[in-house]
């Protein structure tokens, strides 16, 4: 993150640069929508962003799988907006998506963290995300990069909009420099994760659950126990549980709630009580502090608090520790799952 951050921002200034795309910083402003295509966890970076366009620029938004919107028949406008996300810069879905909306005249943007990569080449201006290789196939920290340089772009974007108060748009730009600590804190659960992943490592299947920016979070985290554990896992948004999910719960069930103090917290509480009535085991994602959730909750991970809008950069940590360990415990290869390729070219 403090790479992805270096030169572009200066929170005790109020600066935020962001490299090429501020030559279009005017189409931007005046966009009436913005479409965003990306595959798998970049997918799950761009619904992050949905939420933080549509909360702070006030510009409806739609992300697509790049897989889905390649062979549908889109409506795409001269002049719309589309935002590739890929960490490889190489994901054929995505590359055939931009070619699609570039034909009929959208303006496209990558965010990409591969240098001089098919999708930064293809696209009409971008950001990079500086986060160095992934080492593993499955995305990681390329998650936390991307929604930092989104963040970053939109930020700029709605002060530039007027559609964020001056003093709002200071507050979260501190705040956002503050991130990178409040992960390294986030990490030192990892002792604590390991103990967990012990007691969960034979489980079948996994719930998680999240509401409003922490919804997304839910999905990633269940990606990443599906790709590197090989164990079956779903994300829901927390308030969908009852149309559904909640006929899977029972005293087998593993329930990680991403349930940090927000505007939704009192609702994720009612959803904890949901699941612990029907014997659910939670594992609660809270904010340090939290007195409430860990009287109802299995177990508890604490994170640092910090603004619901920034929350995924730092919620994610547990939940890819959680990943790690109970892959690592079950014998798994965490660099190198089965059946995954790093960049998805076919
Ligand atoms: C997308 C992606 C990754 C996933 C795996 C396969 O890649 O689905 O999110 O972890 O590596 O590819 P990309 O377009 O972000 O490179």
């Amino acid at each position: 993150i403090a790479d992805c951050m270096r030169g572009r921002l200066n929170a005790s200034a109020g600066e935020l640069t962001l490299g090429g795309i501020q030559n279009y910083a005017e189409a931007l402003a005046q966009a009436d929508r913005i479409i965003i295509v990306a595959c798998g966890t970049s997918w799950h970076a761009g619904l992050v962003a949905e939420y933080f366009i549509e909360d702070m620029c006030r510009i409806p938004v739609e992300v697509e799988y790049a897989s889905e919107f390649r062979y549908r028949n889109p409506v795409i406008k001269e002049g719309d907006i589309l935002i590739a996300i890929s960490q490889s810069g190489e994901t054929a879905d995505t590359l055939a998506a931009i070619e699609l909306a570039k034909a009929k005249g959208a303006i496209v943007f990558g965010i990409v963290n591969t240098v001089g990569s098919s999708i930064a080449r293809a696209t009409h201006e971008g950001a990079y995300l500086h986060a160095g290789p992934e080492i593993g196939v499955a995305s990681t920290k390329a998650f936390t990069a991307q929604l930092t340089v989104l963040i970053m772009v939109f930020l700029k974007l709605a002060k530039r909009k007027g559609t964020i108060a001056e003093s709002r748009f200071r507050e979260l730009l501190i705040e956002l420099e503050s991130v990178p600590q409040k992960v390294e804190k986030a990490l030192k659960s990892d002792d604590q994760i390991r103990e967990i992943s012990e007691l969960f490592k034979d489980a079948h299947n996994f719930l998680y659950l999240g509401r409003g920016y922490n919804f997304p979070v839910a999905l990633e985290g269940a990606l990443k126990l599906k790709e590197i554990s090989y164990i079956h896992a779903e994300g829901y948004p927390a308030a969908e549980m009852k149309h559904g999910p909640i006929a899977l719960i029972d005293e087998n069930m593993p329930v990680v709630f991403i349930a940090t103090r927000d505007s939704s917290y009192d609702k994720i509480v009612s959803n904890i009580q949901e699941v612990k009535s029907r014997k659910g085991k939670v594992i609660a994602i809270v904010t340090e502090g939290d007195v409430l959730i860990p009287k109802m909750a299995d177990f508890v991970i604490e994170v640092p608090a910090t603004h619901e809008a920034l929350m995924p950069l730092v919620s994610v940590i547990p939940l890819q520790l959680l990943s790690y360990h109970i892959a690592l415990m079950r014998g798994c290869n965490v660099d190198q799952p089965r059946n995954l390729a790093k960049s998805v070219t076919v």
